[in-house]
C-alpha cells in the first residue's frame, strides 16, 4: 500500500524526466516535443521545487509538532545567487537530474547556465546570511529566515568605454520558479498616523492611531539542508496595497487618485538600496525596515501563539537575530506588541526583549547607522515613544552604575543629540540584545578597544566572536565539481561535505606525486573555463601557463583595488625595462579584477576606468604579450565567483589593516586552493594561524601599526616632502595623473587621494606598497616552483575547514541562540 511516508515523488532518472516533462507542458505551457534550454531549465526548477516542498512540509510539520525552540534570522538582505544547483546537489539527485535530461536531448550544465542570480543583496554580509541559511538547513536547526522580496535587486553593471553603468536588475522578469507565493499570509502593515491616551481597565494606555496601511504577502523559499530531509524556510515579503489603503481617498469620490496611492504601497518592496550609507536619512527605507519588521513579527508571534498561552515562555522558544542594525526596529516593535497590544507591562515585557535578541555588526566603521527622529515621529511615532522610554530607562539605570558623567552618559545613549537628533540603532541593538557578535577575532577586539568599547565597558559579558564561515557546498561542490570528486577520491569520503574539518585530511597525501597531478590538472580545467568566459566578455586571450591573478569583490577605497592597478603598471614598467634575457624568466600574469561600486562612490567609479584603461594600455602593447594581461569581468556576482574562485592560482585581500570586519571572500578563494595574497586584516589573521605565514603571502602595516603611520604621515604634511613617497610609487603616479593611461583630468581626484596635502593617503597605499612589491615577488617566485605552489594550494584547502559557515553557526546556535537540532525523520 502507498505510505504517505515515502512522499508522492520518485527520484530516478524516469521519473525526473516524467515530472519535467509534465512541467513543460502544463506549468511552462510548452509542446513537450519542442522546448529550448530556458524551458528545460523552467520545467526542471519546478520538478526540483516539487521535491523541496515536499520535504519543506514534512520539515515544518515536524517543528510544530516537537515545538523546539526556534531562532528566527531577520535580514534586509540575502544574495542567494543560483538555486538549481544547490538544490539537486542538497537534495542528493544531481546524477538522476542529469541522466534524465540527458535522455532527452539536454545538458545539465548548460541548462544551469539559464538560470538568473537572486541577487536581493549588495556583498558580503547578503552573501554570509546565503551561507547561513544553507548551514542552518544542513545542521537541522528550527530557523526561520526572514528578508524582503525586492523586486529590483542589486543593479546590474554595464561597463561603456571602461565606465560603470547601472542597470536595473530585472530579476522577476521572467518568473522564479523558487519562490511560492503565499496569498493566505499576509500582514497589514501600519504606518503614520497619531498616539492618543486612553483609559484602559481603568489605567491610562497608549494607543497608536495609524494612518496608512499597506499589505505584506510572504514569498517562500525553501532551502534544503545537505544529507538531511530538513528544508527550512526563507520567508520574504513583498507589499501590496491594502484594502483600506487610502480608504478617504474612495469616500470622497477621489478614485484616481486612490489607485495611484495605491501603487505607491508597492513601492515599498521595490528597490534594495545599492550601499551601506546611500540610505542614510531616507523615508522609503525607513519604511522597508518597518515593513520588514513588522510583517516578520506578526509572522512570529502568530506562531508562538498557536503554541503556547504564556509570553513567559517566549525566551525559551524564540531566538530573534538582528543580521546587523537593519532590523532593530524589531525592538521598539516587539516591545509595541507586548505593552500596547498584549497588555503586559513596560518592565516585563522589557526583561523578555532582552532575553530574546542577539545582534551582530558586520562592519568597523564606528560612525553607524542612525534614524532621523524627524523621519521617525512622523512615520512611526509610537515607535518613536518607545524608543524615547527605552533609553531613559536605560540612562537612569547607567546614572546608577556610572553616576552624572554627562560626556559618557552622551555617548551610551541611543538618542543623538545635535543639529540633527536621530536614534543610534547600534546603540539600540547593544542595549537590548543578550549578545553582540562581531565577524572575527580581530573585528571583536576593534569594537571592544574602539567601536563600542564604553558598552564593553558595562557588559563584558555580552560581547563575543563568530569568525563567518562559507558553505563548502556552494564554494566547493557547486562551483568546483573537479575539486570536489578529487578531495573525495583521496579523502575516501564525502563526509566532509557536511563535516568540513575532515579537509584536513588532505594534508596525509601532501607529498603524493599522483595526488599532486590530478590536483594540477583540476586547476587546469577550471583556468580553461574562465579564461573562455574572459575571452567572451572581454576579447581578452590569455595564456593558460599566467598565473591567474583574482582581485573580486565591491569596489573600495579601503578595499585598495588601486593599490593592485598601481602594481600592475609597476610590473608593466619593469617588463619594459628588462631585456629579452630577463623576459624570459618572467611569471606571466593575468591580472583579473572585477566588483561594483556603489552608484554614488565617484572614486570608485574613478577605479574602474583606471583599471579599464590601464587593460587597454597594457594589453594592446604587443611587446608584453601574454606576459601581462588585464582584464576587467563586468557584473560581477554570485554566479561569476562561482566560475572566477576556481580558475584563480592567486587571489588579492588587500584592505588597509582595521577595515575589513572579516572578508569571506578569502574564504572561498582558500577552499579552492588559490594562494591568498593579503594583509594581516579581518578574519585574513586566523587564515594565517591556521595554514601558517608560510602558505600565503602576507604584507602590509598590521593593525597596531596603521595609526602610528597614519599620524606619521600626518607629521610629514608641512613642508610637503616627495622624498618620503617611494620611487616606484611615485613613477606610477606621475604615470596616471600626467595622462600615460589618458584622461588625466578625469583620474586627477583619484590621483589626489593617496597624494600628500590632499586626500592624505588615508589608506596608507604608499606606505604599503614596498611590502606589497614584495609579497608579489615571492608569489613569482612560489609559482615558478610548481611542487611548492601545490603543496601550498593543497594545505590552504586542508585548512580551510574552520572556515565553514557550519563551524559558525554551531558556535551561534550553540553560545549565542541557545537552539537544538531538530531532525526531521526520514
Ligand atoms: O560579515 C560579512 C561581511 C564581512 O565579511 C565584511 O568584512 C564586511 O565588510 C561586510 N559588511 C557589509 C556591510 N555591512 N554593513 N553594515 O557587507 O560583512
Amino acid at each position: 500500500m502507498f505510505s504517505l511516508m515515502d512522499g508522492f515523488l520518485k527520484n530516478d532518472p524516469i521519473s525526473l524526466q516524467k515530472d519535467i516533462l509534465h512541467h513543460v507542458e502544463y506549468t511552462v505551457a510548452r509542446s513537450r516535443f519542442s522546448f529550448d534550454d530556458f524551458e528545460a531549465y523552467q520545467a526542471l526548477a519546478h520538478t526540483v521545487r516539487d521535491r523541496l516542498i515536499e520535504r519543506w512540509h514534512d520539515t515544518h510539520i515536524y517543528f510544530k509538532r516537537t515545538k523546539p525552540k526556534r531562532l528566527y534570522f531577520l535580514s534586509l538582505e540575502f544574495l542567494m545567487g543560483r538555486s538549481l544547483s544547490n538544490s539537486v546537489i542538497n537534495l542528493g539527485i544531481e546524477d538522476q537530474c542529469a541522466e534524465a535530461l540527458n535522455q532527452l536531448g539536454f545538458e545539465f550544465e548548460v541548462v544551469a547556465e539559464q538560470e538568473g542570480d537572486a541577487a536581493l543583496g549588495n556583498g558580503g554580509l547578503a552573501r554570509l546570511s546565503a551561507c547561513q541559511m544553507d548551514s542552518l538547513a544542513t545542521l537541522d536547526y528550527p530557523a526561520w529566515g526572514y528578508g524582503l522580496r525586492y523586486e529590483y535587486g542589486l543593479f546590474r553593471q554595464i561597463i561603456v568605454d571602461g565606465f560603470q553603468h547601472e542597470k536595473p536588475d530585472y530579476w522577476l522578469n521572467f518568473g522564479n520558479p523558487w519562490e511560492i507565493e503565499r496569498i493566505h499570509v499576509t500582514y497589514e502593515v501600519k504606518f503614520y498616523g497619531t498616539v492618543e491616551e486612553v483609559e484602559m481597565n481603568g489605567e491610562k494606555q497608549k494607543v497608536w492611531i495609524p494612518g496608512e496601511t499597506v499589505e505584506a504577502v510572504a514569498y517562500d523559499n525553501p532551502i534544503p539542508g545537505y544529507g538531511t530531509r530538513n528544508t527550512i524556510n526563507l520567508r520574504l515579503w513583498a507589499a501590496k496595497p491594502s484594502s483600506k489603503f487610502d480608504l478617504e481617498a474612495y469616500n470622497t469620490g477621489d478614485y484616481i487618485n486612490s489607485v495611484v496611492n495605491r501603487q505607491n504601497a508597492e513601492t515599498i518592496s521595490n528597490v534594495l538600496y545599492p550601499d551601506d550609507r546611500s540610505h542614510q536619512g531616507k523615508e522609503l527605507r525607513l519604511e522597508q525596515q518597518y515593513f520588514f519588521v513588522s510583517a516578520s513579527l506578526q509572522d512570529i508571534m502568530r506562531r508562538f501563539k498557536e503554541e503556547h498561552t504564556n509570553f513567559d515562555e517566549l525566551p525559551e522558544k524564540v531566538a530573534l537575530h538582528l543580521n546587523d542594525t537593519h532590523p532593530s526596529l524589531s525592538i521598539a516593535e516587539v516591545m509595541r506588541m507586548l505593552v500596547d497590544e498584549e497588555h503586559l507591562g513596560w518592565h516585563k515585557a522589557w526583561d523578555i526583549v532582552c532575553k530574546i535578541f542577539s545582534f551582530t555588526t558586520h562592519t568597523m566603521v564606528t560612525d553607524g547607522e542612525k534614524i532621523p527622529v524627524e523621519l521617525l515621529e512622523n512615520l512611526l511615532p509610537r515607535h518613536l515613544e518607545i524608543l524615547y522610554e527605552i533609553n531613559f530607562n536605560f540612562l537612569e539605570e547607567m546614572k546608577k552604575r556610572i553616576g552624572l558623567d554627562y560626556s559618557r552618559l552622551a555617548l551610551l545613549s541611543i538618542v543623538e543629540e545635535g543639529a540633527m537628533k536621530s536614534i543610534r540603532m547600534a546603540n539600540l541593538a547593544i542595549v537590548c540584545s543578550h549578545t553582540v557578535n562581531g565577524v572575527s577575532k580581530l573585528h571583536l577586539e576593534k569594537l571592544k578597544t574602539k567601536t563600542f568599547k564604553d558598552f564593553y565597558g558595562l557588559y563584558p559579558e555580552k560581547f563575543q566572536c563568530k569568525t563567518n564561515g562559507v558553505s563548502q557546498r556552494r564554494w566547493i561542490v557547486v562551483s568546483n565539481p573537479g575539486l570536489r570528486d578529487l578531495i573525495s577520491k583521496w579523502l575516501g569520503t564525502e563526509a566532509w561535505i557536511r563535516d568540513a574539518d575532515l579537509l584536513s585530511g588532505l594534508r596525509d597525501h601532501l607529498d603524493n606525486a599522483d595526488f599532486h597531478l590530478e590536483w594540477k590538472m583540476v586547476k587546469k580545467v577550471n583556468k580553461m573555463r574562465l579564461a573562455e568566459y574572459i575571452e567572451a566578455m572581454s576579447g581578452v586571450k590569455v595564456s593558460l601557463d599566467a598565473m591567474f591573478d583574482v582581485q573580486v569583490k565591491r569596489i573600495h577605497e579601503y578595499k585598495r583595488q588601486l593599490l593592485n592597478i598601481f602594481g600592475i603598471i609597476h610590473r608593466y614598467n619593469c617588463l619594459k625595462n628588462m631585456d629579452k634575457d630577463s623576459r624570459r624568466k618572467v611569471v606571466p600574469r593575468v591580472c583579473i579584477i572585477g566588483g561594483k561600486a556603489a552608484p554614488g562612490y565617484e572614486i570608485a567609479k574613478k577605479i574602474i576606468k583606471l583599471c579599464h584603461a590601464v587593460a587597454e594600455k597594457i594589453n594592446n602593447d604587443t611587446d608584453i604579450g601574454d606576459l601581462l594581461k588585464v582584464v576587467f569581468i563586468p557584473d560581477y556576482n554570485v554566479s561569476v565567483a562561482e566560475l572566477v574562485i576556481p580558475g584563480a592560482d592567486l587571489s588579492q585581500h588587500l584592505s588597509t589593516a582595521g577595515n575589513e570586519a572579516s572578508g569571506t571572500g578569502n574564504m572561498k578563494f582558500l577552499m579552492n586552493g588559490c594562494l591568498l595574497l593579503a594583509t594581516a586584516d579581518g578574519s585574513t589573521v586566523e587564515i594565517i594561524e591556521e595554514i601558517g605565514e608560510d602558505n600565503l603571502f602576507v604584507f602590509g602595516a598590521k593593525v597596531h601599526e596603521v595609526e602610528k603611520r597614519r599620524q606619521k604621515r600626518l607629521s610629514n604634511l608641512a613642508p610637503l616632502q616627495p622624498a618620503k613617497v617611494p620611487l616606484h610609487f611615485a613613477r606610477v603616479l606621475r604615470m596616471v595623473r600626467d595622462g600615460y593611461f589618458g584622461h588625466n583630468d578625469y583620474f586627477k581626484s583619484l590621483c589626489e587621494t593617496v597624494e600628500f596635502g590632499f586626500g592624505n593617503d588615508y589608506y596608507l597605499l604608499t606606505s604599503d606598497f614596498g611590502s606589497y612589491l614584495e609579497a608579489q615577488a615571492a608569489a613569482d617566485k612560489a609559482f615558478v616552483n610548481q611542487d611548492k605552489w601545490t603543496r601550498m594550494s593543497i594545505l590552504s584547502v586542508a585548512g580551510s575547514g574552520r572556515f565553514s559557515s557550519d563551524r559558525t553557526i554551531q558556535d551561534y546556535a550553540e553560545s549565542t541562540w541557545k537552539i537544538s537540532p531538530c531532525r526531521c525523520p526520514l
